[in-house]
């Protein structure tokens, strides 16, 4: 089974670029920009990494973005991650990243952006990955800085597909940031958003009635409420479920009361993808074995979870049409 999983290509559409910077290359990157980070070996790291929560692990995660200044730095990161795609054989993938961990402390947005391109064409031309960018606004922020990200990405439009909303859940509900996506739908992104990973079904609600996200990232805790369920499942909107995320940030006590499989036989259009896979120890095929062992998924299901990704990718209709 678990060379059956690594075998199939997939696609991946919950990534945090940022969440898949590993200790050694946040080691050398510190190093070299000459920038004091709190840990000494690997070990240290590893201890550090134990999260009773969202924040928790927000906190630990925007204090290793802060080591990234130059363009190469963001360029590294990025080529670190497309070659865990190619050893994961993930052929399609859609990149989130968070401008405001960057800008706000000064770096331009352009430094990000220009790096992550350079990453794709790179990662094309070497192993044939194609990939998309979703550009997340961090939700513990007023509105009013995610508008003035919108602004900076205007310039890159086209190298960008999509909006996301990320960070502290809880007490930033979707709707705080009504204006600002229907500003960015204008523009031609399309929506996506974190909702029900932490927060209440109330914020999925909120995520596509609100926001008209195209996709639901984690989206969870639909399953209780069984009307917002049949509207999920109404409106063919898929879930980007990151199965040991949830168990790192114990939204899912144990990994075999993870919601994955009540989602699938609900008719939830679920996907499986690793979020911050450095922090949380996995990348895809570990995330897909994982599930595939302690909720005993068929052959079958591992197929629908793989074609659902491609389904609800953002890719052209060619792309799709080659991948299934
Ligand atoms: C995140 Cl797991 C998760 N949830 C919300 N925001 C995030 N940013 C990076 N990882
Ligand atoms: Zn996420």
């Amino acid at each position: 089974m678990q060379e059956f999983i690594a075998s199939l290509p997939k696609a991946e559409l919950h990534l945090h670029i940022e969440g898949s910077f590993e200790p050694e290359l946040m080691f050398d990157i510190a190093q070299r920009n000459q920038i004091e980070i709190p840990y000494k070996t690997i070990d240290e790291v590893k201890k550090a990494y134990q999260f009773s929560c969202l924040q928790d692990f927000l906190d630990i995660y925007y204090a290793g973005a802060g080591v990234l200044i130059h363009e190469k730095d963001f360029y590294d990161l990025a080529m670190a991650y497309y070659q865990k795609c190619y050893e994961n054989n993930v052929i399609h993938t859609e990149i989130m990243f968070d401008p405001q961990t960057h800008t706000e402390r000064g770096i331009a947005f352009e430094t990000v952006i220009s790096a992550l391109q350079k990453a794709r064409l790179d990662a094309k031309e070497k192993w044939g990955i194609n990939s998309l960018f979703i550009m997340s606004y961090l939700r513990h922020l007023p509105e009013e800085s995610a508008f003035e990200t919108l602004k900076q990405s205007l310039p890159y439009k086209k190298w960008i597909t999509s909006v996301g909303l990320d960070s502290s859940e809880m007490g930033n509900p979707p709707s705080k940031f009504k204006d600002v996506f229907a500003a960015s739908v204008k523009e031609g992104y399309v929506p996506v958003a974190h909702a029900g990973e932490e927060g209440p079904s109330e914020y999925i609600w909120e995520a596509i009635d609100v926001l008209k996200v195209a996709r639901i990232d984690h989206g969870n805790r639909c399953l209780e409420d069984d009307k917002l369920v049949n509207e999920i499942v109404k409106r063919d909107l898929a879930l980007t479920v990151c199965p040991l995320s949830n168990l790192e940030l114990r939204n899912t006590d144990v990994i075999t009361n993870h919601p994955l499989k009540k989602l699938l036989d609900k008719g939830i259009k679920a996907t499986v993808n690793s979020d911050d896979p450095a922090y949380f120890g996995s990348y895809i095929n570990a995330n897909f074995i994982a599930v595939q062992e302690a909720l005993d998924l068929s052959k079958e299901e591992i197929i629908t979870l793989v074609k659902n990704s491609f389904k609800h990718s953002f890719a052209t209709d060619e792309q799709k049409k080659s991948y299934l």
